[in-house]
């Protein structure tokens, strides 16, 4: 990619949920993924920007949905991750609904970004996410990352498991390595990303 669009993202506001996002117009795509998979970290990759989401070492905590905003107005939101052991079954349960809501009633949203750590992929909550992506017919891009923890062939077995079983489990989803470390598949998420929105930001 030549010139980066998200490289322009900006912090535009924070909502405690998706009722008080910004205006349900034009396009976004959501980041998804457990506590501490990488989330922050690939934002951070994909924009080129060092502080743009704050990499946290104490998970579970942020509960808001941050908003960041591209030149062209296409939205990035940046789901709270849960599935950490620490986060309460209640509170887990009234997210699912929130975001099954979001995923579902949001017409702006183009698709998600689903953020797994490559060593352990497709726990629950990223199943969770899937299916609620499929039933809510929206297109689901996997970031497999920390591959640079991987060996190159555990990689290649890994992105072929998840692929399997996406066509398997019938989910409409893409999915590649990724690394925030050593800057694996950048290009080829941004790609897929501004496919995703909609190609008003390639
Ligand atoms: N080796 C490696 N570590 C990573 C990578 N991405 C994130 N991490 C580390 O994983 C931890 C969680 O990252 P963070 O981005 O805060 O995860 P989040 O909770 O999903 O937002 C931090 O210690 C990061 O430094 C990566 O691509 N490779
Ligand atoms: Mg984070």
């Amino acid at each position: 990619m030549s010139s980066n669009p998200f490289r322009a993202a900006q912090f535009l506001t924070s909502a405690p949920d998706p009722r008080r996002l910004p205006a349900d117009a034009g396009a976004e795509i959501a980041f998804a993924g457990r506590s501490n998979a990488g989330k922050s970290s690939a934002l951070n990759a994909i924009c080129d920007q060092t502080g743009l989401a704050r990499t946290s070492k104490t998970p579970g905590r942020t509960q808001l949905l941050n908003v960041f905003v591209l030149n062209d107005g296409g939205r990035l939101i940046d789901l709270p991750g849960y599935g950490y052991a620490k986060v309460p079954e209640a509170m887990r349960e009234k997210w699912r609904g929130t975001i099954d809501a979001y995923l579902r009633e949001r017409e702006s949203l183009r698709g998600v970004v689903l953020i797994m750590d490559a060593r352990h992929p497709l726990k629950d909550f990223d199943r969770q996410m899937l299916d609620f992506c499929r039933a809510a017919g929206l297109a689901c891009h996997v970031l497999l990352t920390k591959s640079d923890k991987l060996s190159r062939s555990e990689g290649a077995r890994t992105l072929a498991g998840v692929r399997r079983e996406c066509a398997t489990q019938g989910w409409s989803a893409t999915a590649q390595l990724f690394s925030a470390l050593d800057k694996t598949g950048l290009d080829q998420a941004r790609v897929a990303l501004a496919g995703l929105l909609g190609g008003e930001s390639a």
